[in-house]
This record gives structure tokens, sequence and C-alpha cells, in this order.
């Protein structure tokens, strides 16, 4: 029995330039480039040794490269969203088959919403941001799932940008890198926290995967920050995913596997 590292994604569609913005200009936006970029994203998920496994393209759903509002996976249970946007809703209808190998599933139904770039989990406790996209009833369907199974769901507040994740992520078991313009470092009491360099708003969202942290390229003095707090970090450009409103911790889904031999 080994235990072992995947990543699912999902490819870049081609019509990138159509999805969704709340916080961002429309920007022109180059779909070839941006598969580029996602195409480094998963090898540096590789060289940090994820199994990286691509889910089907989505060719209608412009934002369908950005699974992790799709879907949550925890080490008891796997969890589809509903996702707050309705144009994104359907990204989710052939996610069941798809993860069924690897977790028991369970389904948000509604009629509350829930992105998963809003769910950020430390240990057994999951941070929810409140947001335009996850609904205070999203959050109670999910405690209802996750509750049996130990987990301390926390509703947050937070403002300034999209999702919870984009303000605030778990850079290891107790360090929180945030930007405190957006979110209330007092909300992770008891854990260690860690703020974006000025300058840099955006720089909040690491994907931790193992001892190290995806990060991107577009903010060097917050890696240095995470440098000096002794996180090992693998930056990586996502200029033209950033476009989008995408992040690192957006385009994969990470999670351990017990493969049997
Ligand atoms: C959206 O607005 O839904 C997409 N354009 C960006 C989603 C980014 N997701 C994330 O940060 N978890």
């Amino acid at each position: 029995m080994t235990r072992s590292l995947v990543a699912l994604t999902r490819p870049v569609g081609a019509r990138l330039a159509d999805c969704e913005l709340t916080h961002l200009d429309r920007l022109p936006l180059d779909p070839g480039l941006a598969a580029r970029q996602h195409d480094a994203y998963e090898a540096a998920l590789r060289l940090l040794g994820c199994r990286v496994e691509r889910l089907p393209d989505l060719p209608e759903h412009p934002d369908g490269v950005f699974i992790e509002d799709t879907l949550l996976i925890l080490d008891e249970v796997a969890v589809i969203t509903r996702p707050g946007a309705a144009s994104r809703r359907d990204e989710t209808a052939d996610l069941g088959p798809l993860v069924e190998p690897f977790r028991s599933v369970e389904l948000l139904r509604g009629p509350g919403t829930l992105d998963g770039g809003d769910v950020l989990r430390v240990g057994r406790t999951l941070f929810v941001g409140l947001s335009s996209r996850t609904s205070e009833d999203g959050i109670d369907e999910l405690r209802h799932i996750l509750s049996p199974l130990g987990y301390t769901v926390h509703p947050v507040p937070f403002s300034g940008c999209l999702h919870l994740k984009s303000a605030a992520t778990a850079v290891s078991e107790h360090l929180v890198l945030l930007n405190p313009e957006w979110v209330d470092p007092a909300v992770f009491d008891g854990l260690d926290t860690l703020p974006v360099a000025p300058g840099e708003p955006f720089a909040a969202n690491a994907l931790r995967v193992g001892d190290s942290v995806i990060h991107p390229s577009a903010f060097p003095e917050t890696r240095q920050g995470l440098e000096n707090a002794g996180i090992a970090v693998l930056s990586v450009d996502i200029s033209e995913l950033a476009r989008a409103e995408g992040g690192v911790t957006c385009c994969s889904v990470v999670f351990e596997t017990i493969d049997q031999a």
C-alpha cells in the first residue's frame, strides 16, 4: 500500500475569454497562452509529487478550468458543490462517476450555493467565506454533511476579492498567508498569520502541496516573506489565468490517495 498525491485538473477551454468577472475589468485574454501556462502549472504539480489527472474539457463552460470551485475532496468524502454563478452550475454534471473511484461522493443540492474557492481547510476546521458565490444556506448544507465526520465549519466574512482563498490560504498546518485588508486576521485565532507584501494584494492565494507551495511569480516580495517563514516556494507564471480572476488554488483539486500495490 502506498500513499500518493493526485491533482485533478481540467483543460483551459477555448471560451476562457467569456469567463465570469467580478472584481476585475475585462482585458484581452489569449486562451492559447493560458493553456501553456496551465501546462506549466501541471508540470509544477508533478514536480511536487502529484499524479495529474486531467478531467474532460467542458467546451460550453468558459470557467471550466477552475475546477476547485466545483469539488471538495477531504480524507473521508468528496463533496460536489453547487457553484454560485448560474453560468457555472452545470460544470459539476459529469463529476460523480469521475470522483467515485477516489471517495464516497456527497452532493450539495441547494437551494444554497457554495464555491470551493471559498473553502479553506486547516486540519479539521473549514473556514468558509461568505461571498457573492457562497451563501449561508450553502454553508449550512456543507456543515450538515461534514459535522458528523468531525469537521467544524466556520462562516467567514471578507471583502475585496472573489473568494475567501484569494484573501487567505494555509501554507502549512499552522500558518495562514493573508491579505489583512480583505480578511480579519483574528478569524484565524490560534494559528500564525503572515501578511502579503504591501503592493501585492492578490498574493495570498498559494497552493500547498506537501511541504511546499505553488505561488504566482508575479509576487516576488511575498515569496520572500514565505521563504523567510521557512516555506519552500515553487513560482509559476499564471498571468493569463489571473486575467480570468483565477489563482493557483482554483486550477486543481489536490488530495491523498492510497494505492493498493
Ligand atoms: C469565476 O469568476 O468564477 C472565474 N472567472 C474565476 C474563478 C476562480 N476560482 C477560484 O479562485 N477558486
